[in-house]
């Protein structure tokens, strides 16, 4: 089974890459396009991030064998109903949010005639928006993939070749592992870099000025990831919210332990840490 027409429906940073990416590195394979939004139609048809742009969903589904849902995890069931009457029986449904337990059971559910195979692609920058796609958005990063056990392997396949030919490497994972796993490398971050960005902004004796002026101290990356899309990031704390409080609840632990080691005056507990997640970061570059 090879894909040769491919639906995206949302045109922001992932859809639109998906666009882009197709074309420049699927040529045999036609897309269409669709957003909720009009401006955001017409902006991408002016960049092209579709071979055809269309007015509704329907006509971006109609004949599509793979379509990819790209809109934030808590629009996911209004973009499944507003594909469910165009969508022939048996096209492969699949995604790119960044929680997928949940995602996926709705999705199933809402498009019961479909192939539904949920995926993310772990691919992204804080931009967002039809300006924001570009074509090598997905090379040399992974799209992993949480088919269940209902999931016809000729489709899988289907969906790993699609994403292989878009340069990612495809991993095949069990939904609640994934959405545990993503939890912490991904979720809390950014939990982490909203909060500190959050404090620093809120702090009566530190100016906004002074924290823009020295930022440099480790500040700055921080913004970059706080600087991300808040819809997204605040659906995906409520579509993932069992992992992610799991995960809190280990980390406000451990922040607590180091707290208590500063206030104890305990250098060797705070150098143990640091030497060990040196350790981890040089095994990662
Ligand atoms: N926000 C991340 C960054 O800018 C990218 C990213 C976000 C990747 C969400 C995956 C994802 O699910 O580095």
């Amino acid at each position: 089974m090879t894909i040769s027409r491919v639906a995206i429906i949302g045109l922001g940073l992932i859809g639109g890459s998906i666009g882009l990416a197709v074309r420049e590195m699927l040529p045999g394979v036609a897309t269409t396009g669709w957003d909720a939004d009009a401006a955001v139609r017409r902006r991408a048809a002016e960049r092209g991030l579709a071979g055809t742009i269309c007015e509704t969903a329907g006509d971006a589904v109609r004949e599509a064998e793979l379509v990819i849902l790209c809109v934030p995890v808590g629009a996911m069931n209004a973009a499944a109903e507003a594909i469910a009457a165009d969508l022939v029986p048996g096209t492969i449904v699949s995604d790119v949010g960044s929680s997928k337990r949940r995602v996926g059971e709705a999705l199933a559910k809402t498009l019961p005639g479909a192939v539904v195979i949920p995926a993310h692609p772990v691919a992204g920058t804080e931009n967002s928006g039809p300006d924001a796609g570009f074509p090598e958005l997905f090379r040399h990063r992974w799209c992993i993939v949480t088919p269940d056990h209902t999931a016809p392997p000729a489709a899988v396949e289907a969906l790993t070749q699609f994403w292989e030919g878009l340069g990612a490497t495809v991993e095949i994972m069990d939904p609640a592992h994934h959405d545990l796993v993503l939890a912490v490398t991904s979720h809390i971050p950014h939990l982490i870099a909203y909060t500190i960005v959050g404090t620093a902004s809120d702090l009566e004796d530190v100016t906004r000025g002074e924290v823009i002026k020295y930022s440099a101290g480790g500040f700055r990356d921080f913004t970059r990831i706080a600087a991300s899309n808040p819809t997204m990031w605040r659906d995906v704390f409520l579509s993932n919210r069992d992992a992610v409080l799991e995960v809190l609840g280990r980390f406000t632990e451990d922040l607590s332990l180091l707290q208590r080691a500063i206030r104890d005056g305990d250098g060797e507990t705070l150098f143990d840490l640091f030497e060990r997640t040196r350790a981890i970061r040089r095994s990662i570059i």
